[in-house]
C-alpha cells in the first residue's frame, strides 16, 4: 500500500509524513555518487529519503532517475528527518570539507540522541575524528566511511569502509553490506574500527590506487618507448596479463583504452595530455605516512610522478637542452622482456601494498585502533577501483597470520617476489641504463633491498649527526645508550638533546 501511495506520491513527502515513518535512510547530496547509491539502496528493498543543498535537484531526480522507485524527496531537512524511522540514519555524500561540517551543524537540531549521521564522501579522516567527538558529546552516533567504486561501483555494488562510533554499526550494517560488492557471498563491506578508521583504510586504498596506477604507467611506457609496440599489441599483453597474478579492474580498464580509437579512428590515448590531475588522497595518504615515520615510497613516487608530469612547459624546454642516452630501444628478446615487464610490475605492486598494510599498522598502533587487516583486504577485494585477484591472497596471509607483521614475511609472497626478483632487476637496470624512467619500480627495488638488509649505512649518518650536530649515536654492543665523541678534537663534550636535523 505504501509503495503504491508513494508511486503517486512521489515528491510530496510532507504529506508521507503526516501518514507514516517509513524513511529507513536519508541521503543528502544528489550528485554521481548520492544518486548512485540511493537506487541501490531502493533496489535492496529500502526506503530513502533524498535530499540535497539545490532543493530544485530533489525534484529533477524524483521526475527522472527516481521515477517509479519507493525513493521519497524531501522538501527540506526539517521534512526529511520527520519521514525516518528512529534511531534516524542520515547519510552524507556532498563534497568534503566545510559542506560536511554545515550539514551537521544543520541536523544537530533537527536529531535526538542515539540518531546517527553518516560521511560517505572523502573526508579528511582527522576531521572525522574531531567530528565523531564533538557528535558522542551530544549523545549523536557517527559514521565515517569510505566508498570506493566510482558511478559504477555506488549504482551496482561499491566496496565500503565504515568507521566512526562502534554502537552505529548493527544499526547501519544491513544496509550497508546489502548494497555493498560481494565476493562470492562475503559483502566488501565490514566493520574498519573506531574514530576515523574509516577514512583511513579509504585513503590508503587511494593511495595504493595511485601506486597501481602508476605501476601500469611504467609498464606502458617500456613497452611505448623501449619495444616500440603498437597500442594493439599492448592491449594484447595486458590481456594476457588480466587471466593470471595481475588480473585486476585497472589492468582490464587499461587494456580498453588501449584499444579505444576516437571517431576519426585513430587511438584516443595517443591524443590525450600527459598532464596527471590529482585531488589530494594520495597527497595525504604520503603526508601520514611521513607522520607516521613508514616508508610508504611507492605511493609517494607515484604522486611526485604526477606532478613531474604537471611540469610539461618545463619538460619539454629541458627535453632540448639536456640528453640522455643514445637509445631507448632495448635490442634483446622482446617476448622475453615483456615477461620481465610483468614481474617487475607484480613485485613492485606487492611491496606498495606491504607498505600500505605497514601504514595502517602504524597508525592503528598510534592511534589506538585496532584494525583487522584481513577484512581490509577482503573490502578492497570487490567493488573498488583497486579490486583484484591479489587482495585473495593478502587475505589469505592474514587469515593464516593475523597479525602478521609485514606481508613480504608471508611464504606465498616470499615465494611469489623471488619469482619476480631477476626480471625486476633487469627491468630496472634496462631502464636506467636507456634513459627511461620507472619511478615507482625503483623504489620498490630500493625499499625491498633495504628491507632485506640486516646492516644499512646509517651509522655512517650517525656518526656525521653526532660529528656535526654532537646528536649522539649508540654503539652496536650498548644498544639504548647515547653515546657522544669530540670527533675533531676541537669541538666540546656536551651532546645536544633538542637540536633534530
Ligand atoms: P561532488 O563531490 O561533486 O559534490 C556534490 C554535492 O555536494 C552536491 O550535493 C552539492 O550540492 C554538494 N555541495 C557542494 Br559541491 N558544496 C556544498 C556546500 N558548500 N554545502 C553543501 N553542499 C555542498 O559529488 P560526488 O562526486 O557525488 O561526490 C560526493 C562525495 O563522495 C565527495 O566527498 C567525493 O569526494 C566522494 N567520492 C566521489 C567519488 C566519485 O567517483 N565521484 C568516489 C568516491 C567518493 P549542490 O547540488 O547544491 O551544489
Amino acid at each position: 500500500m505504501c509503495f503504491l501511495m508513494m508511486e503517486t506520491l512521489s515528491f510530496d513527502g510532507d504529506i508521507i509524513s503526516l501518514i507514516y515513518k517509513i524513511g529507513d535512510i536519508a541521503l543528502i547530496g544528489l550528485a554521481v555518487m548520492g544518486q548512485n547509491l540511493i537506487l541501490n539502496m531502493n533496489d535492496h528493498g529500502f526506503t530513502v529519503v533524498a535530499f540535497n543543498r539545490t532543493v530544485s535537484k530533489v525534484e529533477e531526480f524524483m521526475k527522472n532517475e527516481a521515477k517509479g522507485t519507493k525513493v521519497i524527496g524531501a522538501t527540506s531537512m526539517e521534512n526529511m528527518v520527520s519521514l525516518l524511522k528512529k534511531p534516524r540514519r542520515v547519510m552524507l555524500l556532498v563534497k568534503a570539507g566545510q559542506a560536511v561540517d554545515d550539514f551537521i551543524a544543520k541536523l544537530v537540531p533537527l536529531l535526538e540522541k542515539g540518531d546517527i549521521i553518516i560521511d560517505g564522501g572523502n573526508s579528511e579522516y582527522g576531521d572525522t575524528n574531531r567530528r565523531c567527538k564533538e557528535l558522542a558529546a551530544k549523545g549523536m552516533l557517527y559514521v565515517g566511511s569510505g566508498v570506493s567504486g566510482g558511478e559504477d561501483g555506488a549504482r551496482y555494488g561499491p566496496s565500503l569502509m565504515p568507521g566512526g562510533s562502534p554502537e552505529a554499526w548493527p544499526h547501519v550494517k544491513d544496509i550497508f553490506q546489502s548494497i555493498s560488492a560481494k565476493v562470492g557471498k562475503e559483502p566488501c563491506c565490514d566493520w574498519v574500527g573506531p574514530e576515523g578508521a574509516g577514512h583511513f583504510v579509504k585513503m590508503v586504498h587511494n593511495g595504493i590506487e595511485y601506486g597501481d596506477m602508476q605501476l601500469i604507467c611504467e609498464a606502458y611506457h617500456l613497452m611505448k618507448d623501449v619495444l616500440g609496440m603498437t597500442q594493439d599489441e599492448m592491449a594484447d599483453v595486458f590481456d594476457d596479463w588480466n587471466k593470471g597474478e595481475l588480473e585486476s579492474f585497472l589492468i582490464e580498464i587499461s587494456r580498453d583504452i588501449l584499444r579505444f580509437k576516437d571517431s576519426d579512428g585513430k587511438y584516443l590515448l595517443d591524443k590525450i595530455r600527459d598532464t596527471a590531475g590529482q585531488k589530494g588522497t594520495g597527497k595525504w595518504t604520503a603526508i601520514s605516512a611521513l607522520e607516521y615515520g613508514v616508508p610508504v615510497s611507492l605511493i609517494a613516487e607515484a604522486v611526485f610522478a604526477r606532478c613531474l608530469s604537471a611540469m610539461q612547459g618545463e619538460r619539454i624546454e629541458a627535453s632540448k637542452q639536456i640528453k640522455g642516452p643514445a637509445t631507448t630501444k632495448y635490442t634483446g628478446d622482446k617476448k622475453e622482456f615483456i615477461n620481465d615487464i610483468k614481474y617487475a610490475l607484480y613485485a613492485s605492486k606487492i611491496v606498495s601494498y606491504a607498505q600500505g598494510f605497514m601504514l595502517l599498522r602504524e597508525a592503528a598502533k598510534e592511534l589506538n585502533w585496532k584494525l583487522n587487516m584481513g577484512g581490509i583486504a577482503l573490502m578492497w577485494r570487490g567493488g573498488c577501483i583497486i579490486r583484484s585477484v591479489f587482495l585473495g591472497n593478502i587475505k589469505q596471509a592474514f587469515d593464516k597470520k593475523p597479525d602478521l607483521s609485514n606481508l613480504l614475511l608471508d611464504d606465498f609472497f616470499k615465494g611469489e617476489i623471488q619469482k619476480c626478483q631477476t626480471s625486476w632487476r633487469k627491468v630496472v637496470a634496462t631502464a636506467v641504463t636507456l634513459g627511461v624512467p620507472t619511478p615507482a619500480f625503483s623504489t620498490a627495488l630500493a625499499f625491498f633491498d633495504g628491507y632485506r638488509s640486516a646492516r644499512l649505512p646509517a651509522n655512517m649518518l650517525q656518526a656525521q649527526r653526532d660529528y656535526f650536530g654532537a646528536h649522539t649515536y649508540e654503539l652496536l654492543d650498548n644498544p639504548g645508550k647515547f653515546i657522544h665523541t669530540n670527533w675533531t678534537g676541537h669541538g666540546g663534550n656536551v651532546s645536544s638533546t633538542t637540536y633534530q636535523v
